[in-house]
């Protein structure tokens, strides 16, 4: 059934879509994947950032009371302070060493005992903090010194840099964790370089601490995402994977899927894929080509060339049955209006129509167009009306079948018999061809009381003053049947099939 089977779009158009709509929801998702561990590997910086600011300030909350006890000391004798000082160290565990300062001036540590070196406060960050790359007793090993100072009294407590160190290295882990303090910082290494923090390019988090001059920053080096996904998300990438093929496979399937059938109707018709076929209808007593009805057919790409019936109660539907009608008509003048001139007696050219067409006026224009492409009075035109779906008489279907009886179109009541018009609608609409349904000629030659019908038929339009059409005559007996019993057209597979345009002309000229 050509209804069911869309090719709407290009084959190139439909692999598009299908593709795209398996990739696009996997491209989505990866995105979003990519957002989602950009988010989470910035939550873990945030808090590694956090967790080792704590630290740093726990330790040297620890360093910092050693120097507030020693600051009273400074001034007085080394020898009287020396026990004090090594006192702290052993007190307290990150001190790794103490001194006395009097006037910028080191003269007591817990280390030599009396001892001179000169002491620049511009060394100290904030006056506060000096981060060192090691003491000429232990050189190359970190080293923080915490300075407390009043007025001329001074005390120096030291931290050693392998507890920094480690906080970096076990907080840190997978994180890159650095401590700056002024233009120093110390990497997890243990080593202390100069010069601004280098930037951590992903995720990176900067606190300082609100008690002591240092900051640290916590941050990951460049591809950190790609990595982190690769190691985290492969389950989640199977499962894109595989939404991707299934909404690939639904869009697939739902383009191969049938449309409406008006959609598909318009596309069919905006191609041009109906087109006519020409039945010959012949004189009762001549057998002489009287003229031919034209029969719709779908030329369909897929299907191949489908009936009328399958697809005229959708067209009638969807209100397309007009200007496929129209494209019908206009395809047929296009055929026989160049030969027009040589049919010698009015050819009659029957043109199905439904009661759809009567609804308004635009059937009159239609006819004027396709008579105005014939030769003068080369033709007759007749609507063949269907009697199984007849229209209700209104002042327009008056209008209108008046119009056209203006124009000289003739009216034909098609199947005739099958229906239940009655001798009154005959006349309102002024009907000029009655056509016989094929039932009705398959039963000559059968019992008598379907014979009585026939006749009936055939006496009842004689009696009318009707011209009459018999359809579906495909023998001899028929033919002479009817013949014998005046009726003045034949129409059948006895004198020809439905036939292409082509042959149509081909076959009228050997008539
Ligand atoms: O021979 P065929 O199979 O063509 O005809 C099948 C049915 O379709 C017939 O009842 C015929 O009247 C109808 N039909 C054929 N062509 C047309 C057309 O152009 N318009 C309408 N409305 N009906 C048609
Ligand atoms: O419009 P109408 O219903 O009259 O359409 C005529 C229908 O009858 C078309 O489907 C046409 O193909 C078909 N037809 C025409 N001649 C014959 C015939 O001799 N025998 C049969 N069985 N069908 C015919
Ligand atoms: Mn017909």
């Amino acid at each position: 059934m050509p209804l069911t089977v869309k090719s709407r779009r290009k084959r190139s158009t439909r692999i598009a879509v299908t593709v795209l709509s398996g990739v696009l929801p996997v491209l989505l998702g990866f995105a979003i994947l990519y957002m989602q561990a950009g988010r989470a590997l910035q939550q873990s910086t945030e808090q590694t950032a956090d967790e080792a600011l704590r630290q740093f300030n726990l330790m040297l909350d620890n360093t910092a009371e050693a120097a507030r006890v020693l600051l009273p000391l400074a001034g007085n004798s080394c020898n009287d302070a020396t026990l004090a000082l090594r006192e702290q160290v052993t007190r307290r565990p990150f001190v790794r060493s103490t001194n006395l300062v009097y006037d910028n001036n080191l003269y007591c540590s817990s280390l030599f005992g009396e001892h001179q070196e000169k002491v620049n406060p511009g060394d100290y960050t904030q006056g506060q903090l000096w981060l060192m790359n090691g003491n000429p007793v232990t050189p190359n090993t970190a080293l923080l010194v915490y300075r407390l100072s009043d007025e001329k009294k001074g005390a120096l407590t030291t931290l050693d840099g392998y507890h920094l160190s480690n906080v970096l290295r076990l907080i840190g882990r997978q994180t890159s964790l650095l401590l700056q303090v002024g233009n120093h910082w110390l990497a997890a290494d243990g080593k202390v370089r100069d010069g601004a923090l280098p930037v951590l390019p992903v995720a990176q988090s900067v606190r300082v601490s609100k008690q002591y001059a240092f900051t640290v920053a916590a941050g990951f080096p460049e591809g950190e995402t790609w990595r982190y996904m690769s190691s985290e998300y492969p389950p989640l990438f199977s499962l894109l994977i595989f939404f991707g093929v299934v909404s690939g496979s639904i869009g697939h399937i739902l383009q191969k899927r049938a449309s409406s059938p008006s959609v598909e109707l318009q596309r069919a018709l905006e191609a041009g894929e109906f087109i006519p076929y020409f039945q010959p209808v012949v004189h009762g007593d001549t057998k002489k080509w009287s003229g031919a009805e034209v029969l719709m057919r779908w030329s369909h790409p897929k299907e191949g060339l489908v009936r009328p019936d399958l697809f005229i109660p959708f067209a009638e539907h969807s209100g397309l049955i007009v200007p496929m009608t129209r494209s019908l008509m206009q395809q047929t003048a296009a055929l026989l209006a160049p030969i027009s001139a040589s049919f010698d007696s009015p050819f009659h050219i029957g043109i199905n129509i439904t009661a759809s067409h009567c609804q308004d006026l635009e059937l009159v224009e239609d006819c004027r167009t396709f008579l105005g492409a014939f030769a003068p009075d080369s033709i007759s035109l007749v609507l063949e009306l269907t009697e199984r779906e007849l229209i209700e008489p209104t002042a327009l279907t008056h209008q209108l079948f008046e119009q056209l009886h203006g124009l000289g179109v003739m009216i034909a009541i098609d199947d005739f018999g099958t229906g239940h018009s009655s001798l009154g609608y005959l006349r309102q609409f002024n009907v000029d061809f009655l056509k016989i349904d094929q039932s009705f000629v398959a039963m000559i030659g059968a019992d008598a009381l379907s014979r009585h019908i026939l006749d009936s038929i055939i006496e009842l339009s004689a009696k009318l003053d009707l011209g009459i059409v018999a359809e579906g005559v495909e023998t001899q007996e028929q033919s002479d049947y009817l013949t014998a019993h005046n009726v003045n057209f034949l129409q059948g597979y006895l004198f020809g099939r439905p036939m292409p345009g082509a042959d149509f002309i081909n076959a009228l000229s050997h008539h």
